[in-house]
């Protein structure tokens, strides 16, 4: 490809990537619930109930599925079951803070549900809310619960925004059949580009208040022997640095992540999603929730889909139809659809491996006590820029994310998301009492992560003099949190459940794009992988499947 053609390619995806951000707004100020072109010129969608190509979610591997549909001349409807998230509230703000939630903050839940749940072992982190469509979840099953994002944009409008491409040698691990060369000279460089990736400027981290809890956690794991590294990230540093010299207005530097950015981070619907609606072929539907799927006896696809309220009442349930159907409901969302859809017959050749080879990147939460004299710093970034990586550890590899705590004030606290190399998996199967799905993930399972994760910071408390912090996690002085993961991969393994590109198997037509192709573990946090998996995908399905 000529430097010419890529830069017609990229200024024609600006120009669609404008036009979808105009049709995201405007719907937000006619308080629409379906977003398409259309709806820069004032008029809602018409009420179309079937297309060529439908894409269930929209977060990472349902985003990339409805630009490249879009791009391809295809007509696409996206059904999400959270809102868009677009309309300031009474504050004059679209996203509530970690310091102060309320109804936005959480998915029908009548208390909020932070990972770190208690401070000094008081019950001063979470509040009760109204019960509303909020921005993140915590679905909860037996012994692990599972944080996403809702809304149009899923995952990347409550993540942290790291945006890590996975060591080869492990990518190659997981994903032997996978052309690596292809992934690593074409894909991931593609995800990055599209999704904004960009690094801290290492002066300004050097010398900023608002990372003084990254660069004491680096000086600790150096003390230990271990080395550290940056990370990239899809929130605009430049934006950063304007918002730390008092020139912008405060996001990421103004406790905002969890429950959503209203600044500074390139969330979906900046980003692939706007492109998508860009095109012209695209509509996104919201608050619309896919609850079943079956094939007709000509071939296509129809799926029973729930409308809500923001009470979380049904006030319609309809049926769509389709001859593409694209699977982005994320790891609990689409394992379900699938596993129930086995389940109650009406997928029925559905491969014996579909709601399995569920992991949980071998998740960990701790924080660690520092001496008084090594102050983290009361102001704190949202955004993470650095991780311990002892990856090539072979004996106990971890990647450990140094995360923020951000209080507004000097807690002493070093806070860290450990993603250990746990081979323990697990399957979702179908509950018939609750026509939703089980987690058979055990108390144990969690424990393999815990020791991994121990065995590394045991080193750094060792190294420091310094010990764990047990007021984080509830009253009962838990140090590690291991019931509760932010990175939920497999329930669709990449040719396991599917073909090597995410084809399931049975079926034809019928795609998965979204976390559930990841085999359980990918050693870095994975949002970078599932885009870039996507784009592989959608590139040989547009080139072979829908040509036909
Ligand atoms: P995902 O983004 O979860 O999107 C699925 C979408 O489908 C959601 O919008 C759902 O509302 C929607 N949906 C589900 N079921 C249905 C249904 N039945 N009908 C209609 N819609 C449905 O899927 N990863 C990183 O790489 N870096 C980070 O810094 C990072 N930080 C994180 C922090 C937090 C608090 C959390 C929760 C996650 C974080 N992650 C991070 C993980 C990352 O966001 C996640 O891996 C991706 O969002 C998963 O992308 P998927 O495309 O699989």
């Amino acid at each position: 490809m000529t430097e010419e053609l890529t830069n017609r390619q990229n200024s024609g995806l600006s120009r669609r990537r404008l036009l979808g951000v105009a049709a995201l707004q405007s719907a937000a100020v006619l308080g629409l619930t379906r977003v398409g072109l259309q709806a820069a010129r004032a008029a809602e969608p018409a009420a179309a109930d079937n297309a060529p190509a439908i894409v269930v979610g929209s977060g990472y591997g349902a985003a990339v599925a409805a630009l490249r549909l879009g791009q391809a001349g295809i007509r696409t409807i996206v059904l999400e079951m959270g809102r868009l998230w677009n309309t300031a509230g009474a504050d004059g703000k679209i996203f509530c803070s970690t310091a102060a939630p309320d109804e936005r903050s959480m998915w029908f839940k009548t208390r909020t549900e932070a990972p770190l749940a208690t401070f000094l072992w008081l019950d001063v982190v979470n509040r009760n809310i109204t019960p509303y469509p909020g921005v993140l979840d915590r679905v909860h099953f037996g012994n692990m619960s599972v944080y996403a994002g809702r809304g149009v944009g899923g995952g990347s409008l409550v993540n942290g925004g790291m945006a890590v491409t996975p060591l080869r040698s492990y990518f190659t691990e997981q994903f032997p059949t996978v052309n690596a060369t292809e992934m690593y000279n074409t894909y991931f460089p593609r995800a990055r580009a599209m999704l904004g990736v960009n690094d801290i400027d290492p002066a300004w981290f050097e010398s900023t208040e608002w990372y003084q809890f990254s660069r004491v956690s680096r000086k600790h794991a150096q003390k230990a022997g271990l080395k550290t590294t940056f990370v990239p990230n899809v929130y605009d540093f430049s934006y950063m640095e304007r918002e730390a010299a008092g020139t912008a207005t405060k996001s990421a530097l103004g406790q905002e992540v969890i429950y959503g950015n209203n600044h500074g981070k390139r969330t979906l619907d900046k980003t692939y999603l706007a492109a998508a609606l860009g095109t012209g072929n695209v509509t996104i539907h919201t608050l619309e929730k896919v609850r079943g799927i079956r094939r007709a006896s000509d071939g296509t696809y129809v799926l029973t889909v729930d409308r809500i309220d923001v009470t979380g009442n049904v006030v319609e349930t309809k049926e769509y139809g389709c001859t593409y159907l694209f699977l982005g409901a994320g790891v609990v969302g689409t394992s379900e659809l699938l596993v129930r859809a086995r389940a109650l017959g009406t997928l029925p050749a559905l491969d014996a491996s579909v709601g399995a080879g569920f992991g949980t990147n071998g998740n960990v939460m701790l924080g660690r006590a520092n001496h008084l004299w090594d102050t983290v710093g009361a102001n704190q970034s949202t955004m993470p820029v650095m991780g311990i990586d002892d990856w090539a550890n072979t004996a106990n590899p971890v990647f450990a994310e140094i995360a923020p705590l951000p209080t507004g004030l000097e807690h002493w606290v070093s806070l860290y998301l450990a993603i250990t190399k746990n081979p323990q998996r697990a399957s979702f199967t179908y509950d018939a009492a609750n026509d939703s799905v089980k987690l058979g993930w055990t108390a144990a399972q969690s424990a393999v992560s815990v020791s991994m994760a121990k065995k590394l910071f045991d080193r750094i408390n060792s190294a420091n003099s310094t010990i764990y912090r047990y007021d984080l996690f509830g009253s009962s002085s838990k140090v590690f949190a291991d019931d509760f993961t932010y990175h939920p991969l497999g329930g669709c393994v990449l040719g396991r459940a599917t073909d090597d590109y995410g084809r399931v198997k049975g079926y034809s037509k019928l795609y998965v794009t979204d976390g559930s192709l990841v085999p359980g573990s990918i050693g870095v946090n994975p949002f970078l992988t599932i885009t870039a998996l996507a784009e592989r995908t959608m590139a040989r399905v547009i080139a072979e499947d829908t040509a036909e």
